[in-house]
């Protein structure tokens, strides 16, 4: 079935990786649900319906912990059964000419919301800030950007990002970018943390009770910087936040393969250098522990930075609300 493969294949590369950070896996995620709709043969509105609903349970399966993929998935099946109950034409082709429009003005409204954190996320890095980050978010990578571009100059570390390396890709962008960057192993976080100005994380979800949920040592970072009073700023669009967590759902946290702790270390352009060697296998009788994301209480968060600017997590459930409701800007 033609669609099939897009849909599979973007699946495929955000189970694996190839898709990495929340924002990137909710735009190719609802990109490849909208795309499965044009090219669906359904030819009524209510069989689209069941084709994109089961596509958005294959796609959400692929990372538990990404609300921001299941609230932008969520929004495409909300608008294609809106627009099923109030268009009374049987033919298929106009609501896939509305649904693509609608994908259209979504993502255009994510990366409004992109530009506004950047914004908003320069203006809290102090001239010449030593800057610690973790792990690969294209949130924290954009404000780090544009802080450089207003000359700030800052001195960014980028913790290593164990087991799969992607503060190596943050590394990577930024000394391309020409930011002055340094790279550590994330065990290096506590022997560091005291030169830091700040330490500025991604999210990939929000919960009503203003914890963050990141990349894992997340949590161990913001203790750190507790600590050692460092500010510890989470760059995030609201989107990210889970209303189920305010009926008391927990975040599930993803628990990965444990052949990614107890293997060859690779990420990406490393692992074509290391094609040929074959990973160690791993010893019997060692259980190997691999959460990919860990929770970080509200009272070690000092703000979010988000496109409505900066909110204290005390906030955060409040102003999510009333966004995703549409009474703040209109609704993402
Ligand atoms: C990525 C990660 C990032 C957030 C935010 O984890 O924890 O900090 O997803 O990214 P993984 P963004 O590599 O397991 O996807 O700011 O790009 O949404």
């Amino acid at each position: 079935m033609p669609g099939t493969t897009s849909l599979k294949q973007v699946a495929k590369d955000i189970k694996e990786l190839k898709i990495q950070g929340a924002r990137k896996i909710a735009k190719s995620a609802v990109a490849a649900l909208v795309s499965h709709a044009q090219i669906s043969k359904a030819d009524d509105k209510h069989e689209l319906y069941e084709i994109m609903l089961n596509a958005a349970k294959e796609l959400e399966a692929t990372r538990p912990t990404e609300p921001m993929m299941r609230n932008a998935l969520d929004d495409a099946l909300r608008f294609t059964l809106a627009w099923a109950r109030t268009h009374e034409a049987k033919d298929v082709s106009s609501l896939k000419k509305a649904l693509l429009s609608h994908q259209f003005s979504f993502l255009s409204q994510m990366d409004d919301a992109i530009l506004k954190i950047s914004k908003y996320g320069a203006a809290e890095i102090p001239q010449g800030a030593n800057i610690l980050i973790h792990c690969h978010s294209s949130t924290t990578m954009q404000i780090l950007k544009k802080a450089y571009d207003e000359g700030k100059n800052p001195n960014v570390t980028c913790l290593e990002t164990r087991p799969l390396y992607q503060g190596r890709l943050s590394a990577r962008e930024l000394s391309e970018y020409g930011i002055a960057t340094s790279l550590c192993v994330d065990s290096a976080a506590g022997s560091i943390i005291n030169k830091m100005d700040l330490v500025l994380t991604g999210a990939d979800a929000l919960s009503a009770e203003g914890d963050l949920v990141n990349k894992i040592g997340t949590f161990t970072l913001a203790q750190l910087a507790k600590l050692h009073s460092v500010r510890f700023l989470c760059a995030a669009e609201i989107f990210k936040y889970d209303p189920l967590t305010r009926f008391g759902k927990a975040e599930p946290i993803e628990q990965r393969d444990a052949k990614e702790v107890w293997g060859r270390g690779r990420y990406r352009k490393e692992e074509q250098f290391l094609k040929k060697y074959s990973p160690l296998p791993l010893p019997k009788g060692i259980h190997v522990l691999n959460p990919a994301f860990d929770r970080t209480p509200a009272p070690l968060i000092s703000a979010y930075i988000t496109e409505e600017g900066l909110i204290p997590p005390a906030q955060l459930a409040l102003i999510a609300e009333k966004k995703l409701k549409g009474e703040i800007n209109g609704k993402i």
